[in-house]
């Protein structure tokens, strides 16, 4: 009988369900369940709407009965740094509010008071990005200090799904670190950093590896959709699980998994946390059996998804490929990175004042917009790339590029050209592919990671542009 696995994958855009199994020695993919995620304004704040995440969560496993394709097993993925803290009953105290989210402005500084940016990065060898879980931790510490107070547990977003699932609170490891609370050395909380920051330890419980079994489905759930199934920990943050696919069969490598965000970096059974690679902003997130993903978050096609829902355009992404294709001399650049782009009222706004400020031509049309983007992207992936080759003091032959943004074929041929690097592209379903990997392992389809790339290489389309 054939073995399913399901990977449910939920980005800031759009979630899926994937089913995953082997057919002929190759790993084959059918998405059965596909929705939409959005962020919704509530009291104010940007938020996610976890309840209507977890109805779809539940939709999708339906269909899979219905399909009368019953799972061995199934994890699931998401977004980083986001979390909710349950009180004694299990109810979630306040609202999910989401990390683009302004309530992190000025939190910096709140923390920069009680430890040095220099110490914290030695600590914990995470970037400095403003919506870091301890920056939202911070907020919520100066403006509802008693939900800190009532708290009984601290879980990630899909940690808090897997338990509505099972019943068990099961923290896991990739996802923790992104909230820049897990001490590098020792890779567990840093309780002595949450004593300093006034934050209650006993929320932070035992952090779980990928692999681990969360449990089984709870009766109301088997009830709902009609199947039990075992939940095992993927890689829970959807970065740490898109690298694992990463098909390589070389030692090193240079990979972006791009998608919402553009993570660009190397995997590494070292840390990087050198004064060069603070002053770079490199992070050292936390993978599989304990390897880093050493990398940069680049603000990605964010800025594109915006523009088009802004528009309310119906191109496809292909389409304004084309468009951006046709306006490929439009000469303004952007500074990808700077902090007016991670939430703008109007995207489109944003972009335009940015160039009058900077004396630029002002992009009009929405290929002109497409292209600007497009082409700062591409020239800050080769100053990343250069970054990295400065820091390991390797030069990489070539970039992987994974994930749903490898779609976008101009792109490609821009960061072909601006890094004059060998570009590798695919798998698209990196991530779901990832989260399909661990619990494949974990069933020993495959006998190590090595073993389990391999298989992704074989078992998908990899295009080469030089
Ligand atoms: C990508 C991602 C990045 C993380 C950002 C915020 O989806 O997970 O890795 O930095 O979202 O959570």
């Amino acid at each position: 009988m054939q073995k399913y696995y399901l990977a449910i994958d939920i980005g800031a855009s759009s979630g899926r369900h994937v089913l995953g199994y082997m057919n002929n020695g190759k790993l084959t993919l059918e998405e059965v369940y596909r929705f939409e995620n959005n962020l919704i304004k509530q009291n104010k704040h940007l938020c996610w709407d976890l309840k209507g995440l977890f109805q779809e969560i539940v939709n999708g496993l339906k269909i899979c009965k219905k399909q009368n394709r019953i799972p061995t097993s199934m994890g699931i993925d998401t977004w980083a740094v986001d979390f909710v803290l349950l009180d004694k009953d299990g109810q979630i105290l306040g609202d999910t509010v989401a990390y683009r989210d302004s309530r992190t402005n000025g939190m910096d500084r709140k923390v920069g008071d009680l430890i040095s940016l220099e110490s914290l990065y030695q600590r914990t060898g995470i970037q400095k990005l403003n919506f870091n879980t301890i920056y939202q931790l911070m907020a919520v510490k100066q403006n509802h200090p008693k939900y800190l107070d009532k708290a009984k547990d601290f879980l990630m977003i899909p940690d808090y799904f897997h338990y509505l699932l099972t019943g068990n609170k099961c923290v896991e490891y990739t996802n923790a670190t992104t909230t820049q609370l897990v001490n590098l050395k020792t890779k567990d909380w840093d309780y002595e950093l949450m004593d300093l920051l006034e934050f209650p330890r006993d929320i932070f419980k035992a952090i779980h590896m990928p692999m681990t079994v969360v449990g089984s489905f709870r009766k109301d759930i088997i009830d709902e959709v009609g199947f039990d199934c075992q939940v095992v920990l993927p890689a829970t943050h959807d970065t740490g699980s898109a690298v694992l696919a990463v098909p390589s069969k070389q030692e090193d490598f240079i990979y972006l998994s791009s998608g919402t965000w553009s993570l660009m970096g190397i995997e590494s059974m070292k840390p990087y946390n050198s004064a060069y690679s603070m002053e770079h902003n490199f992070t050292n997130e936390g993978g599989f059996e304990y390897r880093y993903r050493c990398l940069k978050n680049i603000m990605g096609l964010w800025m594109v998804q915006c523009i088009r829902r802004e528009l309310k355009s119906k191109c496809t992404y292909e389409e304004l490929c084309q468009l951006a294709k046709e306006a490929d001399d439009f000469p303004s650049r952007l500074d990808v990175n700077a902090e007016v782009f991670l939430a703008p009222e109007s995207m489109i706004q944003e972009i335009k004042y940015y160039c009058k400020k900077t004396n630029q031509p002002i992009p009009v049309t929405i290929g002109e917009l497409a292209a600007c983007i497009y082409h700062s992207l591409a020239e800050s992936y080769a100053v990343t790339v250069n970054e990295i080759e400065r820091l390991t003091g390797i030069t990489y032959s070539g970039i992987h590029i994974v994930g749903g943004g490898s779609n976008a074929g101009y792109l490609n041929e821009l960061t072909a050209k601006a890094t004059g690097k060998e570009i590798y592209i695919g798998p698209v379903e990196a991530t779901a592919i990832g989260n399909l990997l661990v619990q494949m392992m974990k069933d020993n389809v495959f006998c190590s990671l090595k073993d389990a790339r391999e298989c992704v290489y074989h078992s998908f389309e990899i295009q080469k542009l030089i």
